[in-house]
């Protein structure tokens, strides 16, 4: 595979830009080689600067739910450029995307518009400090919530990937008020409780954590959290943004019946566009500024651009709920097809997969949290990906990543993907 412009690129990136990228998993750094520089995108294809065409499972990290480049996203874009990019003061498509935002999402009664899942993130932990006048707040060992300070502590994503799960930077100060629980434990939690009375905010997690791989939440283990938090007046907060618009149209909330007090959102939300939000109970919202104390804040929040993406993206999804079976059929196919070529093959490896996201782990363990996703040999899976790559089909570069599947993947190219698997496997184990 000639990749020449894309290492020219990168070279010359490396000089003005820290690693050559502008988010650290982009760099390979886990999986080896050279990072690929993308010309451009359509539908299930990724087309980078040396020409080569690439089946694409990442999907820019969860946005491209019905493939890249979609007409009406680019049209909506187009027409709303005519009219300017930025104006710094409330528009009509602002309160129709939160309108729908509030009948889509079940926890979300008033919903702020920022530009990033961290922005989402940060505001959220802020509020419900803000609402209980408590500090601390609970996160899950290997959950990712961006990357505001207090999140940074055994976080997953591109820091465990780095090597970074306590990044340099974040101070003592802001560390104690972060407590750390294994996911899937409900009996640390209660540890957790009993030891910080009184004393915590929030708890927060990914429902259906992607970001050290994809794992299930175990059965009665969200309800138990709802419990837990209505019992000890905890603000429970859901971090959907990779399962908002994914899992379902109300995301994993809607999915496992289990209703936060806020949830935070990103991703698909923007249609591609820089978008994220963080929502919830009135009660809670009310204490965002100007409605209340709790200051928050962005130039260009509620983007006219970025809402025009959103907007169309969000009214597609919630009028054709039908996505949602075709993208669990196709879920289904490649992780069903993965399993059975391992099988063959002789391999044990775990596989985890909900709709549209699914996580081949190099382990035989059963990866329910972050210390059993860990047993995972991410050298074999870096071989893994090369081979991928160079057979067309482009994945997550880390282990500690989940992969995103589009209704642009046709059962022509899921055989693709599937043989690619098949011939990968046989290179890398023999
Ligand atoms: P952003 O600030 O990257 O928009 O969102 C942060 C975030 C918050 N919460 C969850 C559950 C997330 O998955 C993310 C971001 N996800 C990563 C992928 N693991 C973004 C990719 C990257 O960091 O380049």
């Amino acid at each position: 595979m000639q990749i020449s412009e894309s290492k020219r690129l990168f070279a010359h990136a490396k000089n003005f830009i820290p690693g050559g990228v502008n988010s650290p998993v982009r760099a390979f750094r886990a999986v080896g080689g050279e990072p690929i520089f993308i010309k451009k995108a359509d539908g299930a294809f990724l087309h980078d600067e040396d020409g080569n065409s690439f089946i694409e499972l990442i999907n820019s990290w969860g946005p491209m739910i019905l493939g890249h480049n979609h007409p009406m996203i680019r049209e909506a874009v187009l027409e709303a450029m005519e009219n300017g990019t930025s104006f710094g003061a409330p528009t009509g498509r602002e309160v129709e995307i939160a309108e729908l935002i509030v009948s889509m999402v079940p926890s979300v009664e008033k919903v702020r518009m920022v530009n990033s899942g961290t922005e989402a993130t940060m505001s959220a932990i802020r509020v419900a400090r803000g609402y209980t006048g408590r500090d601390k707040f609970i996160k899950m060992e290997g959950h990712y919530h961006g990357h505001g300070d207090s999140f940074l502590i055994a976080a997953g994503s591109g820091a465990i990937t780095m090597g970074h799960p306590d990044s340099p930077g974040v101070t003592e100060g802001t560390a104690k008020d972060t407590l750390l629980a294994p996911y899937n434990d409900l009996d640390a939690i209660e540890n957790l409780v009993a030891a910080n009375d009184g004393k915590i905010a929030a708890l927060i997690l990914e429902p259906v954590p992607g970001n050290m791989g994809l794992c299930l939440p175990n059965p009665g283990y969200l309800q138990g959290l709802r419990d837990i938090c209505t019992r000890e007046g905890i603000v429970l907060i859901f971090d959907e943004v990779m399962t908002g618009f994914r899992l379902a149209r109300g995301g994993a909330q809607e999915l496992f019946g289990v209703i936060p007090d806020m949830t935070t959102l990103g991703k698909i939300i923007g249609g591609g566009m820089p978008v994220g939000a963080y929502g919830g109970k009135k009660e809670i919202m009310e204490f965002v500024s100007p409605a209340g104390p709790v200051y928050q804040a962005g130039t260009l929040s509620g983007n006219p651009i970025a809402m025009a993406a959103g907007l169309t993206m969000l009214k597609y999804l919630n009028t054709h709920p039908d996505v949602y079976s075709r993208l669990s059929e196709i879920g289904i196919q490649i992780a069903s097809g993965i399993a059975s070529i391992n099988e063959k093959l002789g391999l044990d490896f775990t596989i985890n997969q909900i709709g549209s996201m699914y996580s081949l782990f190099f382990t035989s363990e059963d990866v329910v949290d972050f210390e059993s996703a860990k047993t995972s040999d991410t050298n074999l899976f870096g071989k893994y990906f090369q081979a991928m790559l160079h057979r067309g089909v482009y994945l997550a570069p880390s282990q500690y990543e989940t992969l995103f599947l589009s209704t642009a993947l046709t059962d022509e190219l899921i055989g693709k993907i599937l043989l690619a698997h098949e011939e990968s496997m046989k290179e890398i184990l023999n």
